[in-house]
């Protein structure tokens, strides 16, 4: 049986001390050997910032993308090899703001891929700018009288998407084991799973620090009327956030919606038995096109 520890490197952490990364690496890494994993068995695509620096510290096939990149690298990564969980780490500014464009069109495509977004409201790595989930107020070196711009709601953008949208959730970094059950599910899920991840950066977000979420998260889960199968209502929480100067308001944590729907490279009988890296490639000689030329 795999354990968490399988998927550690031999390089130490260079997070600040009580980063929220730490508790997203504590929940992923229990959440992979609670499914019986193997490092082998899972292809780790990161982005760049203080999350992707992950690469570092997690032992898998890793990849470290550009910017805002780590989604595309990822889609080609499955359909190379459909065979392997695929899980994207990356920011709130790589993958809401820089690559927002590809994070659209992969929830509509419903790829196999796990996406966890370590969403720290901020753009820690190049030391503390606004992303597009900062707060409206929030002083930071690009926004030095408070961010002015509304906030995006991911979770709403994501199940708005598409009727393709299959799974969205939401964690919070400081209660890793409700984290590491949102991330079990997220895994197990056939289709594009986003797991926003509420990350304080400990160095450059004072506002939305440990005990400002503490106080204002809750879990979907324990209101029992609550069906992560009914997506409108999973569209009217996802806007719940909070507002006004004192951040008057909750935040919801958990699986907000949930639907079982065929994924992108099940559409594909030609790799349904054997993985595309795995089938012969016959390439056509090209000197006979090649002579036209010369
Ligand atoms: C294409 C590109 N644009 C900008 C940068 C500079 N850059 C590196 S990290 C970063 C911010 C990262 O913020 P986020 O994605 O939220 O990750 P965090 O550091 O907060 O974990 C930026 C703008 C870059 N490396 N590449
Ligand atoms: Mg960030």
């Amino acid at each position: 049986m795999p354990t968490p520890k399988d998927f550690n490197t031999i390089n130490k952490q260079t997070w600040c001390p009580g980063c929220g990364n730490f508790g997203t690496e504590t929940a992923l890494k229990g959440a992979l050997a609670e499914l019986g994993l193997n490092p082998e068995k899972v292809v780790f695509v990161f982005d760049i910032g203080c999350c992707g620096n992950g690469n570092n510290w997690y032992r898998g096939y890793v990849f470290h993308s550009l910017h805002g990149r780590s989604i595309p690298a990822a889609e080609g990564i499955k359909m190379a090899n459909n065979a392997e969980h695929v899980i994207v780490i990356g920011g709130d500014g790589g993958l809401y703001a820089e690559g927002g464009n590809h994070f659209v069109h992969a929830v509509r495509r419903n790829i196999d891929i796990t996406c966890i977004v370590s969403d720290n409201q901020i753009y820690g790595l190049t030391t503390g700018q606004a992303s597009p989930t900062s707060d409206l107020g929030l002083k930071t070196k690009t926004s030095p009288e408070g961010v002015v711009e509304a906030r995006l709601q991911p979770l709403s953008l994501t199940l708005a998407i598409s009727e393709d949208t299959s799974f969205v959730a939401r964690g919070f970094a400081g209660d890793a084991p409700h984290l590491q059950k949102i991330i079990v599910e997220a895994i197990k899920h056939k289709g594009f799973s986003l797991v926003d991840v509420l990350q304080p950066c400990v160095t450059f977000n004072y506002l939305n620090t440990y005990d400002w979420l503490r106080k204002r998260v809750y879990k979907l889960e324990d209101d029992k009327n609550y069906n992560p199968e009914n997506k409108m209502l999973a569209l009217e929480k996802s806007f719940e956030w909070p507002i006004g100067p004192n951040g008057e308001g909750k935040i919801p944590l958990g699986i907000f919606y949930k639907k079982d729907k065929k994924s992108f490279e099940d559409h594909f009988p030609q790799i349904q038995s054997v993985p595309l890296y795995k089938q012969e490639v016959k390439v056509p000689s090209l000197a006979a096109s090649f002579k036209e030329f010369y």
